[in-house]
């Protein structure tokens, strides 16, 4: 593949959507051509797919619900992803396939040498397509709550509590210490400055 391809991932409320609408701000001030995209979602099937799962009044299972974050990520990588890497493009996405593992997986009990079948899937979903750079936004789920607090709770994830938000967070820790030289984590209580500089400078490392 011709570009890169970057995720963001964290606990729910980390800064993720902040930080990436300001790279690809600033990406783009520097004439690269960028797609700000995010999961679940990104095309009208994967957007349908996203208002199911992250529906407060539906009752999935966990395994409902990792195939359907993986039906969205299959659709997300043919029509999206995929394209923009093959035409050279910075692909900035919003969770990706390290949700799925901490979601459906390190939270369920699973440790991290224990998602081969997740990992199994997300290969069939992604066509072996995954992130060059992932950058952890990490945070006391304690501390982030009062954020939470002010935006008012807005789907399952965030309603299920702050034990899980802390097992979240212990997962995310997990597979950047497995995946060192991918997952990048930085400290999202920093000012939204701070932590921006934080990040593009990883970027940069990146591209070059
Ligand atoms: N999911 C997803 C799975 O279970 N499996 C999967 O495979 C995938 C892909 C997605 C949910 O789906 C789950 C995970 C999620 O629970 P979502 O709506 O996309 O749901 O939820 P989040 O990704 O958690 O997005 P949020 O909008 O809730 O959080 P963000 O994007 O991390 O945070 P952001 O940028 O909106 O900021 C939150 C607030 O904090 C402020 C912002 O202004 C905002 O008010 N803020 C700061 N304040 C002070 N200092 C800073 N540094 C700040 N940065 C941001």
């Amino acid at each position: 593949m011709k570009g890169k391809f970057i995720t963001f991932e964290g606990v729910d409320g980390a800064g993720k959507s902040t930080q990436i609408k300001l790279i690809a701000d600033r990406l783009t001030a520097e004439g690269k051509a960028v797609v700000l995209t995010r999961e679940p979602g990104g095309t009208g099937i994967a957007e349908r797919v996203r208002n199911i799962v992250l529906d407060v009044g539906l009752q999935l299972s966990v395994r409902t619900e990792a195939l359907l974050f993986m039906a969205a990520r299959s659709e997300h990588i043919e029509q999206i992803i995929k394209p923009a890497l093959m035409a050279g493009k910075v692909v900035l996405c919003d969770r990706f396939c390290d949700s799925t593992f901490v979601y459906q997986g390190l939270t369920q009990g699973k440790t991290v040498t224990e998602l081969d079948s997740l990992r199994n899937l997300n290969l069939q979903a992604t066509d072996g397509i995954m992130p060059d750079l992932t950058v952890v936004l990490d945070a006391d789920p304690k501390e982030l709550l009062l954020r939470r607090d002010a935006r008012g709770v807005t789907d399952r994830f965030e309603n299920k509590g702050l034990d899980f938000q802390e097992n979240l967070r212990a997962g995310f820790l997990a597979l950047a210490q497995a995946e060192p030289q991918r997952i990048k984590v930085v400290n999202a209580l920093d000012s939204v400055e701070a932590v921006n500089e934080q990040i593009f400078t990883l970027v940069k490392n990146l591209l070059g």
